[in-house]
């Protein structure tokens, strides 16, 4: 997994992939022309799912940020399920795509696809998410964000928020973590700890920690669940909005104020986490930018190109509290 120290400068150069476009495929966004009549870029795009509004969004900058520049889209969505990106991989190497990319819904697992790839000579370039594996030649770069630091962002507007409450005495974490493997919800989980034992060993505890996957199901479930075996709790972090916006459904069903009984930090900062955190409901939110498509077509043409470029593209954000939310909403993008 990618993280500061091992990547940030470490520049890769790739061959280009000479591989010739093949036939149409589902969803495949309108070949773009290019200049010199030559074939315009083909770009394989495996997209984790639709699990949450950061995804859509994500999925809807990659889709234009693809039409803007005139390449050819092959995009599919895998519904969470790692088993159908390794198979859209499959599909997109049969095809002999120029490039490809894909945010991994899981860490581990990828190794023998991505060789699949290289023997093929074609590139594959990671957004969003990472991978784990011993070989750094599967991949050229990462486009996206830090999630460790958000995990430790979030610990620190916490400690804005609490006193901001004007919080006194033990604070009672409930943790609801992203999708099971997943990077976001591995390194935000880790970022959050190590502020939480760094600076708050003796007065913050996380009484409570599960998966939400991502969703607002999940994350009302099991809220409801963690209301019910730990009445106590004071201050909820959801590895992301939705599950954060689920949660708010199931503490009010326990006759509680989500925003005030319950302190809540979220992370994404998608347009509903805007609305929950004007209405109160939410204290904080750090931002994880999903329009990354922009970036990741500029990498795509360099890569193409065999141009050298960066270990990982990070993408730039910002932290939110409460009384920022109503001034910020009229210009959120996603
Ligand atoms: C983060 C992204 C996460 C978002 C969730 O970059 O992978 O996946 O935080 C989304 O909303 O489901």
């Amino acid at each position: 997994m990618l993280n500061r120290r091992n990547f940030l400068t470490a520049a890769v150069g790739v061959a280009a992939a000479t591989g010739l476009a093949a036939c149409a495929k589902e969803d495949d966004s309108p070949a773009g022309s290019t200049s010199g009549g030559s074939k315009a870029l083909v770009l394989g795009f495996s997209q984790v799912g639709s699990e949450s509004g950061w995804r859509s969004a994500n999925t809807d900058s990659v889709k234009s940020a693809a039409k803007e520049a005139g390449y050819t889209l092959k995009f599919s969505d895998a519904q969470q399920k790692q088993e159908n990106q390794i198979s859209a991989i499959r599909s997109y190497i049969t095809q002999g795509v120029d490039v490809i990319a894909f945010s991994p819904v899981v860490v581990t697992g990828w190794d023998a696809v991505l060789k699949e790839a290289k023997a093929k000579k074609i590139p594959v370039v990671l957004t969003d998410r990472s991978v784990e594996t011993s070989d750094e030649s599967l991949f050229v770069t990462l486009v996206g964000s830090d999630f460790t630091d958000e995990g430790r962002r979030a610990a620190k507007i916490l400690e804005k928020v609490l006193e901001k409450a004007g919080h006194k005495g033990a604070v009672k974490i409930a943790q609801l973590e992203g999708t099971t493997g997943a990077a976001p919800a591995i390194e935000r989980a880790k970022g959050f700890k190590e502020v939480m034992e760094a600076d708050h060993a003796d007065d913050w505890k996380i009484v409570v920690s599960q998966t939400g996957d991502f969703t607002r199901a999940g994350g009302k479930q099991v809220m409801a669940a963690f209301l019910q075996s730990n009445p106590d709790i004071n201050v909820l972090f959801a590895h992301n909005d939705d599950m954060g916006i689920g949660a708010i459904q199931a503490i009010e069903a326990a006759g509680k104020k989500p925003g005030k009984d319950i302190l809540i930090v979220t992370i994404d900062g998608v347009k509903d986490g805007f609305v929950a955190m004007s209405e109160g409901k939410i204290n904080a939110i750090v931002e994880c930018n999903p329009l990354l498509g922009p970036q990741l077509m500029e990498v795509v043409q360099k890569v193409k190109d065999g141009e050298t470029v960066e270990r990982w593209i990070k993408t730039k954000e910002g932290d939110f509290m409460q009384d920022q939310a109503k001034a910020a909403l009229p210009t959120r993008k996603y």
